[in-house]
């Protein structure tokens, strides 16, 4: 029973620390193709915090070596039995705690707009139509009439094309997603002492190091953090200083 609750703990602690990414769209677009194109096996395995998380959730390790949760949901499908829409909605509650959604669709499909505005209008229900979203066109391997991707390109501005199953433009989603995720992050200056070793380690884990000088007993970083850790920081360390880098160059 404690090992649980110890589990269910590190779990919650996990999702609220890391940034995290669910995979929206309708059934069959290619959502799980593409969750298994993001992850990697090897981490979820090797990392004993992420051993802890259900199969439907996923460590993607982007370039620069920061790590999001990237969390599979069900399809959408058009006209949900009416019994069904309240359990539909409650496999959709990782969606909606999300940081950033990828919708997912199949370009190749020829109701694909149609399949776009269904999932958009049942995401605007759940009331993530505020989050961000990155549109994903899935399977450019197999579409045969390049004709409909200007159309997509001038309608979805910052959509991205790629195919889970080839991997090709899996690079260029990464860097999507590592750009919105540096946007959400804040600049800040960091005091603490050069000994605080799991304050330290916590920033090399969750923050982008920009600099880092020793100065008498301190050490000052220089640091770009997601907004919503910075208070966790103080629980490690009580001693940290920060501040607003802006300004401060
Ligand atoms: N040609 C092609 N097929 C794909 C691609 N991605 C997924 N599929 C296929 O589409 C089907 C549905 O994929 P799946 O990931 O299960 O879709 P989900 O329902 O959205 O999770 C499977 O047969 C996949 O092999 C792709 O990029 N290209
Ligand atoms: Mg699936």
């Amino acid at each position: 029973m404690y090992e649980i609750e110890k589990r269910q703990e590190r779990l919650v602690a996990s999702r609220k620390e890391f940034f995290t990414v669910s995979l929206v769209g309708y059934t069959n677009a290619g959502k799980s193709t593409l969750m298994n194109a993001l992850t990697e096996i090897d981490t979820f395995v090797e990392d004993k915090l992420f051993a802890t998380l259900d199969t439907k959730t996923s460590v993607c390790r982007l370039e620069n070596g920061k790590k999001v949760l990237v969390s599979d949901t069900v399809g959408f499908i058009q006209k949900l039995p009416h019994h069904l829409v309240s359990s539909f909605k409650a496999t959709l509650e990782e969606a909606r705690h999300a940081d950033l959604l990828l919708h997912v669709a199949d370009i190749s499909s020829p109701l694909v707009h149609k399949q776009v505005e269904a999932v958009n209008a049942v995401l605007k229900e759940l009331g993530c139509g505020n989050t961000p979203t990155i549109m994903v066109f899935n399977k450019i391997d197999a579409l045969k009439d390049a004709s409909i991707v200007p159309l997509l390109q001038s309608n979805f501005r910052d959509s991205i094309m790629l195919s889970a199953k080839t991997q090709e433009g899996i690079g260029g989603l990464k860097r999507k997603i590592r750009e919105i995720l540096e946007e959400r992050f804040i600049d800040v200056e960091l005091t603490c002492s050069p000994g605080s070793g799991k304050l330290i380690a916590y920033l090399h884990e969750h923050a982008r190091i920009l600099s880092s000088r020793f100065e008498e007993q301190r050490a000052i970083f220089r640091l770009l953090m997601d907004g919503k850790l910075i208070q966790k920081l103080r629980t490690l360390d009580d001693t940290v200083q920060i501040k607003d880098a802006v300004g401060t160059n």
